[in-house]
């Protein structure tokens, strides 16, 4: 779709995961609490969380559920053929017993159901920034963003856990949801997992692995240019943390394990995208469970919805542009990437496309009275989408590079690193030649 639109000058962050629409609209979520599932002719409903009841109206009709496959007896082809190239979600088992996190960071709990070892992130991973969700509170069209430092998150997280508790009575706070913390790039040396091979064959993340996907001109920081973000994430959220419906930035897949816990996700076709906007096509519903408007969103209730509860050690993949929403119905740890390839290379040019006609529009009152018309829309498409079209033809450009010297067995990283640092030197020594 393209109609994920910030105004030009709101602070997206380039690297969160989810691409959320539009224009400022009222804080009229009271957020999930009850999911109501509709199948054949009665309607079901299930409570989600601690708290009070959605209200009346809210209707999500699940007709289906996603397909569990042993990734064991899969081969990458038949991944392809059945999964990537038909844009199909799955959930794939077995693949994650020998990784390190499922040892270090879980506690074993009742019926081999681990939990968070909370105190091993405390002690090890002592991030002094991580950006943490409100999880009751909407900004725009995401939950809010705090910053804190793992210690924090982890106090508040322990003061506010209900386990132990026999009368439930959990403070009230807020719930809080560690989200896209860059795992990865924080800690290179810790071993936490291995990328499954149905998931490796990643564009996205080998690029920005030694290119920035925009830069900036008014501000650059070109000694950190090695330094480039990725999208290579760690989620932790106690039981009731949820994410809002979202498609995935870029429209690009993305792959989610849980480590410990449990998810809830709710999964639409791109099909039928049409029907969670309003009648604009401006903005998107936020929260499924809400009490969605009939009157600002007339087709809501027609939208088919496909389930899936995520176990433990499960990985589900999720396809290109598919919105969803995800529910913690446990205490949970999710490593989850968003890359893409040559299957899904068409879906995030359309939304790049789609998105920098709806940048010109926004702005064409003042096309007559700018200097540079189409900079400013290059600009905002990037501050919105997380890249504009230069980005994409020189991400294309340079792909092509790294792809022939990765098949010719180069490394590039290294070829980039030198040219990098010959250049450095030139400039220095101009610098102290002048
Ligand atoms: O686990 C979550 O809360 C959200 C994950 C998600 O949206 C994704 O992996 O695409
Ligand atoms: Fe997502």
């Amino acid at each position: 779709m393209g109609n994920d639109w910030h105004p030009a000058g709101s602070s997206l962050c380039l690297t969160c995961r989810s691409q959320v629409i539009v224009s400022p609209v009222p804080d009229n979520s009271a957020s999930t609490r009850r999911l109501r599932e509709k199948r054949g002719s009665g309607t079901q409903t299930r409570t989600l969380s601690n708290g009070a009841d959605a209200a009346a109206g809210s209707r999500v009709k699940v007709v289906g559920q996603v397909e569990r496959v042993d990734g064991r007896s899969l081969t990458y082809l038949e991944f392809v053929d059945r999964f990537m190239k038909p844009n199909l979600p799955v959930v794939l088992t077995g693949l994650t017993s020998s990784w390190r996190s499922s040892e270090d960071w879980t506690l074993s709990g009742l019926d081999d159901r681990h939990r968070p070892n909370l105190a091993f992130f405390a002690q090890n991973f002592p991030s002094p920034l991580v950006q943490v969700a409100d999880c009751s509170s909407r900004e725009f069209t995401d939950q809010k963003r705090l910053e804190m430092s793992m210690q924090e998150f982890i106090d508040h997280w322990v003061r506010n856990s209900c386990t132990g508790l026999s009368n439930g009575d959990c403070e009230a706070s807020a719930l809080l949801y560690l989200k896209d913390w860059h795992f990865v790039k924080e800690y290179p040396d810790y071993v936490a997992y291995t990328t499954p091979t149905f998931f490796a064959d990643d564009w996205l993340n080998m690029y920005l692995d030694s290119h920035p996907m925009h830069r900036d001109p008014d501000n650059a920081n070109h000694n950190n240019e090695i330094n480039c973000a990725d999208y290579r994430f760690v989620y932790m959220g106690a039981k009731g943390t949820w994410t809002p419906l979202h498609a995935d930035v870029f429209r690009s897949y993305s792959w989610s394990a849980n480590v410990c816990g449990r998810k809830l996700w709710l999964f639409l076709e791109p099909s039928q995208s049409h029907l969670i906007f309003d009648r604009n096509l401006r903005s998107s519903v936020y929260d499924i469970n809400d009490d969605v408007s009939e009157k600002q969103f007339p087709e809501f209730n027609k939208a088919e919805w496909l389930e899936c509860i995520q176990e433990q050690n499960e990985i589900i993949f999720v396809p290109s542009g598919w919105y969803h929403q995800v529910h913690n119905l446990e205490d949970t740890i999710s490593i989850n990437h968003n890359w893409f390839n040559a299957y899904n290379l068409q879906s995030v040019w359309n939304l790049l496309h789609d998105d920098y006609k709806v940048a010109k529009e926004y702005i064409e009152d003042i096309r007559d009275i700018s200097d540079d018309f189409e900079g400013l829309c290059q600009r905002n498409l990037a501050a919105n989408t997380g890249m504009n079209l230069y980005d994409f033809f020189i991400f294309l450009t340079r792909l092509q590079v790294i792809l022939f010297l990765k098949k010719t067995n180069c490394a590039y990283s290294s070829i980039y690193n030198s040219e990098r640092l010959q250049r450095s030197q030139k400039t220095d020594s101009s610098r102290h030649a002048g």
